[in-house]
């Protein structure tokens, strides 16, 4: 019997070599785990505008939005072997594909958001889009995705040893199994769409993310204790299938990055809003926001995972490099729809 990645493999398979025997008219596929009115979405939908204008309609963009075409690492592997053009994801689930990117996702790695911007838009984000280029995928940009935080259904978390013994699901990808563990919990990986349903169910008990993912994916009806333990500030990240690159030519590929690049300010500035709205919807829902949180505890207790994955010269300078990067001083960056993660390490 065919599995489900098969399943959906075989028609975008078909459909992508399309592309090659009767030119550039088909859209650009690409797939999305948010709904529409998310800002990762409606930047995918903001390339595509920028696109049809700059081409005239010769190059469009059609976004599978929800999740439909499968869960992050499902899609990406999809994306890998040419059955899907585009593909914005989490950068956990690239982590296990591409080692370099597991240096954005360390525990306590950021002082700001407004430093992971400038590692973001600096050299650092750019080595490591373009390590992922040998690995079948290009790099195209990387959109905000804030600071994750814990959040459960059974209690206040202020310290690690509230984690101990909660089960917490986990993105796909060892760096987030190995945080949860340091913390003394038990780490289960699920894929997003699944989460609310296995908070309902008792599967787990609480889990990790963002002010507008805990918002949107109702997670906040089921888990009510938000602990703003801030221990994550990895980005998002847009790409593109190198199947598909290869085939675009050189005035294709300047347009889509063009339209890629920008998307980005314009993701911004939707991110910075709904990261506001989301907060506020929730609190006005009554989630207990737990502010206290022993900062210094957590990053100890999660220093071990640095060691655990910094495994070679390269991975150990790049992460230096982005924890020397200059950042905009506080006020600035809270000028700048900032919410600083605070009692990092460094
Ligand atoms: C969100 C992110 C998604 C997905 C999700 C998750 O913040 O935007 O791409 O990674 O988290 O936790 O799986």
């Amino acid at each position: 019997m065919l599995t489900r990645r098969e399943l959906l493999l075989a028609p975008l398979l078909l459909m992508a070599c399309q592309r090659k025997t009767g030119g550039s008219q088909r859209p650009l596929f690409a797939a999305e785990t948010h709904p529409e009115s998310y800002p990762t979405t409606r930047a995918l939908h903001a390339i595509d505008r920028i696109l049809a204008d700059r081409t005239g309609g010769e190059m469009r963009v059609r976004v599978y939005s929800g999740g439909q075409l499968g869960s992050e690492a499902d899609t990406l592997e999809i994306t890998i072997f040419g059955g899907l053009d585009l593909n914005r994801v989490n950068l956990a689930p690239v982590n296990s594909i591409v080692p370099e990117t597991m240096v954005l996702a360390l525990p306590f790695l950021f002082r700001s958001v407004a430093h992971s911007r400038a590692a973001f838009d600096g050299a650092p984000g750019r080595v490591i889009l373009d390590a992922m280029t040998p690995h079948g995928l290009k790099g195209l940009c990387y959109y905000d995705s804030g600071a994750r935080s814990f959040y459960n259904t059974r209690r206040p978390i202020r310290t690690p040893d509230d984690m101990r013994g909660l089960k917490v699901r986990v993105q796909n990808s060892n760096i987030y199994v190995a945080m949860v563990q340091a913390l003394g919990a038990n780490p289960t990986p699920i894929p997003y769409t699944e989460v609310f349903q296995a908070l309902v169910q008792g599967v787990v008990d609480g889990a990790e993310n963002n002010w507008p993912s805990y918002e949107s994916s109702r997670h906040f009806e089921v888990a009510r204790h938000y602990s703003m333990t801030n221990h994550v500030l990895a980005p998002e990240v847009l790409v593109a299938s190198m199947h598909t690159w290869e085939k675009l030519d050189h005035a294709q590929r300047e347009h889509l990055q063009a339209a890629v690049d920008g998307s980005v300010p314009i993701m911004r500035e939707l991110w910075d809003a709904r990261v506001e709205e989301s907060r506020r919807r929730v609190l006005e829902d009554g989630i207990e926001l737990v502010e206290d949180v022993d900062h210094d505890a957590f990053a100890s207790r999660m220093r071990p995972v640095w060691d655990r994955f910094l495994t070679t010269p390269r991975l150990r300078e790049l992460a230096d490099q982005i924890q020397a990067l200059d950042a905009p001083p506080p006020a600035e960056a809270r000028h700048a729809g900032d919410h600083a993660p605070r009692g990092n390490q460094q």
